[in-house]
């Protein structure tokens, strides 16, 4: 029996994952329209903490202001009495159709100032909420056609609209941090800032990069063919992990948004191994909500719906205790020894060592003996069949 979550495993999940209707491109909606309010209800239930939500999740596209209005004290009614809070707030800019070719980077300059007052007007709602994360996914910011977008111009109006909301929030003194969501393709064909790579430098050339970080999701680095948890290492490393998003995806294909750990397994125990006990010398650690954005299948009811939902929580919760088993056990820190793995924190150069002394060390060059050093085993498959027997709960 896995244990039941509380709210002191910082579950949060986005209001479009449980209310996604499952319409896709070749088929309509097998479920019905799920109220936010009934969402909120459940996944509190369930043992989740907070709930995330684009504008246009819980206020339809296109309401008036009363109407507006009404909606949003009906969903703060649930919120105060079920105790979840909002802890990320997030933009519609694809749906609707004047979004097709992008909001901050579309060739449509009236788009562009439309879509900075809609992602504006929600950072005011975000800050109103209590939340400390604004995430911006840029789905439609992007190309199916190398002629369509000057490169060079929709960079400049990325880094604009970034910088104009990240302005604003300062302005207005709002505890709220933004996080870019990579991804690189679908539904554009390709798409800016497509990894977790590409957005950090982008936010290295912002003004006010301070508060701009990142929301990794681990299926848009794996259909890229990458590996989710050095993409979220160099984010930590950096100082931009602010926020994640987890599910499941299995391998270079369409986004699944499975459920966590319904993809690659052994990967996401590498990921919640680096979330729940950080880098095995020390170094950077996330302290954020654990935040899942998934869909439930297109094949599933709602009891589908929430046992999928608490399925998310489940796999978190049993690859937590399998990786802090994995950390404890004498035989792994040996063999992490053994590896050279606790060794690499050493800085290569000692305290206070010149490139001069590197190169007047005989004992490094010239007296060096390769031929002896390059037999050395490490140990790594050693070390990984420790971690697979933890994973698979056979140790400890
Ligand atoms: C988000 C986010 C995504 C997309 C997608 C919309 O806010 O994190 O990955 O929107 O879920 O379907
Ligand atoms: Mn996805
Ligand atoms: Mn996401
Ligand atoms: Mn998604």
């Amino acid at each position: 029996m896995v244990r039941k979550p509380t709210p002191d495993d910082k579950f949060s999940f986005g209001l479009w994952t449980v209310g996604w209707n499952a319409q896709d491109q070749f088929g309509s909606n097998t479920r019905s329209w799920l109220d936010p309010v009934e969402a909120v209800h459940k996944l509190a239930e369930l043992g989740a903490a907070h709930v995330t939500f684009h504008d246009d999740d819980v206020v339809p596209f296109g309401s008036s202001d009363s109407e507006r209005d009404k909606i949003l004290e009906r969903f703060k009614g649930a919120l105060a009495e079920t105790g979840i809070t909002v802890e990320m707030v997030t933009t519609n800019t694809f749906s609707h159709p004047v979004f097709k070719d992008g909001a901050f980077t579309s060739n449509d300059r009236r788009v562009r100032r439309f879509g900075l007052r809609k992602v504006l007007r929600n950072v005011d709602l975000a800050a109103d909420l209590g939340a400390d994360t604004f995430v911006m996914w840029g789905g439609r910011e992007g190309a199916e056609y190398d002629s369509a977008k000057d490169l060079n111009a929709a960079h400049d109006r990325y880094a604009e609209g970034i910088d104009t909301v990240a302005a604003y929030i300062k302005e207005k003194g709002y505890g709220l941090r933004i996080a870019l969501e990579p991804k690189p393709n679908e539904p554009r064909g390709d798409i800016l800032l497509p990894t977790i790579g590409h957005a950090i430098a982008l936010i290295s050339t912002l003004e006010h990069a301070d508060i701009v970080g990142l929301n990794p999701e681990v299926g848009h680095e794996q259909m890229a063919g990458l590996n989710f948890t050095t993409g979220i290492a160099q984010a930590l490393w950096q100082g931009k992990l602010f926020h994640i998003d987890l599910n499941g995806q299995r391998s270079i294909k369409y986004d699944q948004d499975l459920v966590f750990g319904h993809g690659d397994l052994f990967s996401a125990f590498a990921t919640v191994d680096l979330l729940e006990n950080g880098f095995p010398s020390g170094g950077p650690r996330y302290d954020g909500p654990i935040h899942f954005d998934y869909k439930p299948s297109r094949t599933e009811d709602f009891q589908g719906v929430w046992d999928s939902a608490a399925a998310n929580m489940s796999t978190y919760i049993l690859l937590k205790e399998r990786a802090l088993a994995f950390r404890a056990d004498p035989e792994v820190q040996e063999a992490l020894e053994a590896a050279g793995v606790l060794s690499l924190a050493e800085p290569t150069l000692a305290e206070g060592e010149t490139v001069a002394d590197l190169l007047n060390d005989r004992s490094a060059f010239e007296d060096f003996d390769a031929d002896a050093v390059g037999e050395r085993g490490f140990g790594f498959v050693r070390l990984n069949q420790l971690a697979l027997e933890h994973a698979l709960g056979a140790r400890g």
